[in-house]
């Protein structure tokens, strides 16, 4: 599995100089280069060592309510929190508690639940694999699988999709593998803001006359075009290299729908004789050819243009372009994921690799983009509302308990809950749930019916400004800095899209000598709800974090085996994948090509309304604002902006710069205010930035499969605002 050119994205940690960017999840090809090689990186470093600190000062001289109308930004940007804060209702403030103060009120706010099942444990993707362990042990321990985390409203079409096809929910490339590709497709991301360091893998594949094939609404302009920092002859001579070879600017939505015409051209042409499927592989990998070719040649392409948005002709080019290349790699990201039916939009991106052979060999495979640096280890190590019935009982075989067996509630799920009142504790583990969530109407509301909510963060923001009756905000050690235990110096470790799992390890001094690692914090809610006498030893575990690495592999020891030792060699080690050796994890032991669903349908909307997508902004990392510029799209210094296709603006009598109203064309939601800019992007076709158009997206819309929401397909009308 390994080769002299194989990844090397992090340090040892023995090494002195080991830190990953808590940035984005595309593995790091040099060693500690991450910093410099990326822009983006460097701001998410720069935000956590921000030298502003939001003290218990700052919160005596503001209450909830008016922190409540300070700008997302202004609330991350009053810096990092430095002491554990609990919610005063009678003042509405937060004000300052000891950490065994915190702890204890924290177990006293599980032990109040009458069923396990009343809590909620969040988290976004930056937990480091030992926190994120410990955390599931709590809540399991606790005796309940409610974990949603923001793969729900990410990648979970991923993990609940491709298992199912290939036997696996993460994807078989690796670095290498792109050295050796000779055609790339990338579907419905942006790489050039989300995924910095990837332009340099898909640049140097541009350059050695790869073609790379793009599947996108929007003109984005690094895939069209990029400049190398690292190059110097085009930074003096403001030159760049041409990325995608061919731009398919399909509608919104239509990726299931284009991709199917492209296999049904693939068929056809098959069916006439001319070998372009790869049939050894089918008969030998495979099931389920008969069906998905049934409906590919029953499929009506007037039916699939008006979906796709694509001339056939468009669809039978993607496909020649595909056929004629041996050696495939299927790239894709949020403009995937989050529409209605998005996890059979996932298969359908499967099929269309497996019809030629392209999983399971050199140069080839499916490559979804992750998100969240450590959002892929997260879920590895067991932060998951549906855990495998193999996972539970390994947990049971090294702790002697019996975990739960009742799946838990998503995302979308978990608002729901609370909202009836079946929550009651929500604790989240970073992230910004409400804000990153659907429908600030209903979740705003349902997150403050909460008994007690705990949040552990690094920064200010709003969910944490949504308190329950109860209410603990708990600072905690950024993935930059320094992490000293009883045991020492400790390093965590994370996972990255391509399976690398690798040792990290601060470098910065904490930003206040209060703040406690992620791990010491959940260790310390467990030793207070457990007690002391508790078969597991919670501080024991807090001092040396070899030690949770050592009950990681005991419970994974198929994935993890010489964990501690492998971590110190530099560069980690691969997790195994196994179709990446063409071994099927499915129930039939084969790969499958699975027909699509009518859920991802993508049929004409009705005159005045559109759909929207929302996308992030060169100057954000989610729901966190760096800045009001998005210099690729050409906009500086506002995010109020709506983008839709000049034709379309016309007919409903508006220009660049007028003002308007969007609703949600099922009723009830709306936003206001926004600014038109005309782009180049398909009729029906409008674009928002995340998280401003959250108010936007129903609770109810999501992929049923996978519980993602919508986010990505919201029909909508624009109305003149008042005044
Ligand atoms: N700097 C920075 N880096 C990040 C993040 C960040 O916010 N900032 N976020 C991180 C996270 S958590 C994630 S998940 C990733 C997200 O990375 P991306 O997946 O790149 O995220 P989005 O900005 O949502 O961009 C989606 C892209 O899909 C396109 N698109 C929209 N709708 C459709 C559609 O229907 N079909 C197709 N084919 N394309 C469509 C949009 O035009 C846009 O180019 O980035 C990670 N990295
Ligand atoms: N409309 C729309 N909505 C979306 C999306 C979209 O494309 N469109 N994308 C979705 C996606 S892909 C995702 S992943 C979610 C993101 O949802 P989340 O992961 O919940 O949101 P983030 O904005 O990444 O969380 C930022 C907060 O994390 C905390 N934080 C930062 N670093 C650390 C750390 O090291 N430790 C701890 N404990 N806390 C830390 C800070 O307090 C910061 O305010 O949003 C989703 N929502
Ligand atoms: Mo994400």
């Amino acid at each position: 599995m390994w080769s002299s050119r194989a990844p090397r994205p992090c340090c040892a940690p023995t090494s002195p100089r080991a830190s990953t960017a808590p940035g984005c999840a595309w593995p790091d090809p040099k060693h500690t280069s991450s910093f410099e090689f990326c822009e983006n990186g460097a701001k998410a470093v720069a935000w956590e060592a921000t030298r502003n600190r939001a003290t218990p000062e700052l919160f005596a001289a503001h209450t909830l309510a008016e922190l409540r109308t300070w700008t997302d930004h202004a609330l991350e940007d009053a810096g990092r929190l430095t002491h554990p804060m609990a919610y005063d209702p009678a003042s509405d403030r937060y004000l300052p508690v000891t950490w065994d103060e915190a702890f204890a009120r924290a177990a006293d706010g599980l032990r109040r639940l009458d069923h396990p099942d009343q809590a909620a444990f969040y988290a976004s993707g930056r937990a480091s694999n030992e926190a994120a362990f410990l955390y599931q042990l709590l809540g399991r321990r606790f005796g309940t699988n409610n974990f949603p985390d923001c793969s729900n409203m990410c990648h979970e079409p991923t993990s609940v999709a491709l298992p199912l096809s290939i036997g696996v929910g993460k994807g078989t490339v690796t670095l290498d593998d792109f050295d050796e590709a000779d055609l790339i497709l990338s579907f419905g991301h942006n790489p050039g803001t989300n995924h910095p360091r990837m332009m340099a893998t898909l640049r140097s594949a541009a350059r050695r006359g790869a073609p790379i094939l793009v599947f996108n609404p929007l003109k984005e302009r690094a895939l069209e075009r990029f400049a190398s920092p690292q190059d110097p002859v085009e930074m003096a001579t403001l030159s760049s290299t041409p990325i995608a070879s061919r731009y398919y600017q399909l509608r919104i939505g239509g990726d299931a729908a284009f991709v199917q015409g492209m296999m049904k051209a693939l068929v056809a042409r098959d069916d006439a004789g001319e070998p372009v499927l790869d049939h050894d592989f089918l008969a030998e990998h495979t099931a389920g050819f008969d069906a998905l070719a049934a409906q590919l040649r029953a499929a009506d392409w007037a039916e699939l243009e008006t979906e796709a948005g694509a001339a056939r002709a468009e669809m039978e080019d993607a496909a020649r372009r595909y056929a004629g290349a041996s050696r495939v790699i299927l790239c894709y990201g949020m403009g995937i994921t989050q529409h209605l039916g998005s996890s059979s939009t996932v298969q359908q991106l499967a099929n269309l690799l497996l019809l030629r052979g392209n999983i399971g060999r050199p140069g080839a495979g499916i490559c979804p983009l992750r998100g969240h640096s450590n959002v892929q280890g997260d879920r590895t190590v067991g932060l998951w509302e549906k855990p495998s019935e193999a996972f539970l009982a390994a947990m049971d075989r090294v702790f002697g308990f019996a975990s739960p067996r009742a799946h838990g509630h998503t995302v979308v799920d978990s608002i729901a809950a609370l909202e009836r009142g079946e929550v009651r504790f929500f604790m989240g583990l970073g992230g910004n749930f409400a804000v990153a969530a659907p429908d600030p109407g209903r979740t705003f509301g349902a997150l403050a019916r909460a008994d007690m909510t705990v949040h552990v963060a690094t920064k200010l923001n709003r969910t944490h400004l949504l308190p329950g009756r109860e209410s603990l905000l708990l600072p905690c050690l950024g993935r930059t800095e320094v992490d000293v235990q009883a045991g020492g110096r400790q390093a965590v470790t994370v996972e990255d899209s391509m399976s690398m799992v690798h040792a990290s390890r601060g470098l910065n001094a904490p930003a206040s000598s209060e703040l406690r690692s992620e791990v010491a914090i959940v260790a310390g809610i467990g030793a207070a709800l457990f007690g002391e006498k508790d078969p597991v030893d919670w501080a024991a575990l807090t001092a040396d974090y070899d030690r949770i690495r050592d009950l990681i592999e005991a419970v994974l020891p198929d994935l993890f085996a010489g964990y501690n030792e492998r971590i110190r060699v530099p560069g980690g080690f691969r997790l195994p994948i196994p179709a990446s050796e063409r071994t099927w994890k499915t129930a039939s032991g084969r790969a499958n090509l699975i027909p699509r669903t009518s859920e991802n349908a993508n049929p004409a909307l009705p005159p005045g309304v559109l759909l929207l997508t929302t996308v992030r902004s060169h100057d954000q990392y989610n729901t966190t604002i760096y800045g009001q510029d998005d210099r690729y799209r050409g906009v500086f210094g506002r995010r109020d902006v709506i983008f839709a296709n000049p034709e379309d603006l016309a007919a409903l009598g508006l220009a660049e710069g007028d003002r308007v109203d969007v609703e949600a064309a099922s009723g009830g939601r709306s936003i206001h205010g926004f600014i038109v800019a005309p782009r180049d992007m398909p009729r029906g076709c409008a674009a928002a930035y995340y998280p401003e158009a959250n108010a936007l997206v129903g609770l109810d819309d999501h992929d049923r499969a996978s519980g993602t929401p919508a986010y990505k397909s919201i029909p909508v009308r624009l109305r003149p605002a008042p005044g």
